[in-house]
């Protein structure tokens, strides 16, 4: 079975024709998988709840094998905490060798991607990563400045953190092998600490430091900015600020947890 979390807010624009080209294109390449979508509705003002549940009706029945659940938020809580809602639900549901996957609901990953992530997994992989900065990524319609503060960010991280077969450290598009989450979140309910779009970063250097045996890959990436409806909501200035503030502090030994099981973890 394959889990896909899909946080979202504000994306009824984009989230209909995300669904469909989920099923569409799972349906073509990957016909004999289950798959689980959980679109978490971070209490958008619009109606993306609406629009996702009309997409639930009509595409489960021309795809039997796509099952799509829709889970709210009473009101906005950040991208961490639907991340957080999102990855408990499938984690809950999965059986250890299950994938469970995560993008963003904007159409700017292409779902046509998600059977080489499974690939990598099956390979041998625990956590595979869409990558922009792998031979053959290619990204349109992404600003030159975004650009730049992602690579930059990339090439921080590269040097403070190195995580073997990883170079795109903040990349939402991403595959685990579901026992890598169910262990995560059974080892410390509170491992997702950060509140903003951080949590990705986060969430990759809290796996290498407490479960270093863990094997990181990549695949190119084929980033479609352009075909995002609507603004990015991402604050580039408070994501840089809460970036340089996270890595200062998992530098100096801060994990923002309780306990971590075997001891590591330093509370704050
Ligand atoms: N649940 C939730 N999701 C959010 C929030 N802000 C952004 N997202 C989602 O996170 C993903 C990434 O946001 P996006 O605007 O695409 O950022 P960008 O791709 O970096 O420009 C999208 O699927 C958004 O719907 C939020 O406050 N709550
Ligand atoms: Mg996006």
């Amino acid at each position: 079975m394959i889990y896909i979390a899909l946080p979202a807010y504000n994306e009824a624009d984009n989230v209909e024709t995300l669904l469909a080209d989920i099923g569409a294109n799972l349906q073509e390449l990957m016909p004999v998988s289950d798959f689980q979508v959980v679109v978490v509705n971070d209490g958008s003002s619009d109606n993306t709840k609406e629009a996702a549940e009309k997409a639930k009706d009509s595409l489960s029945a021309l795809y039997p094998r796509l099952r799509i659940d829709v889970v709210s938020h009473s009101r906005n809580l950040g991208l961490a905490e639907a991340l957080k809602t999102g990855l408990k639900y499938c984690a809950d549901k999965a059986e250890p060798r299950d994938i469970i996957l995560t993008m963003d609901c904007d159409n700017s990953h292409t779902p046509g991607l998600i059977p080489r992530l499974a690939r990598r997994i099956r390979e041998g992989y625990d956590v595979v990563i869409a990558s922009r900065y792998v031979p053959g990524a290619q990204i349109y319609g992404l600003s030159s400045s975004r650009l730049f503060l992602s690579y930059a960010a990339s090439l921080v991280m590269r040097l403070l953190f190195p995580i073997r077969g990883v170079r795109d450290y903040t990349c939402g598009f991403r595959a685990y092998r579901a026992e890598v989450i169910k262990d995560l979140f059974a080892r410390n309910p509170g491992i997702i600490s950060e509140r903003g779009f951080t949590v990705m970063l986060d969430v990759l250097i809290k796996l290498h430091q407490f479960s270093p045996h863990l094997t990181f890959g990549e695949v190119p990436l084929l980033l479609r900015y352009d075909l995002k409806k609507g603004a990015s909501k991402m604050n580039v200035r408070s994501t840089t600020l809460r970036t340089l503030r996270l890595i200062w502090r998992r530098r100096l030994g801060y994990w923002d947890m309780e306990e971590v099981a075997d001891g590591q973890g330093k509370s704050q």
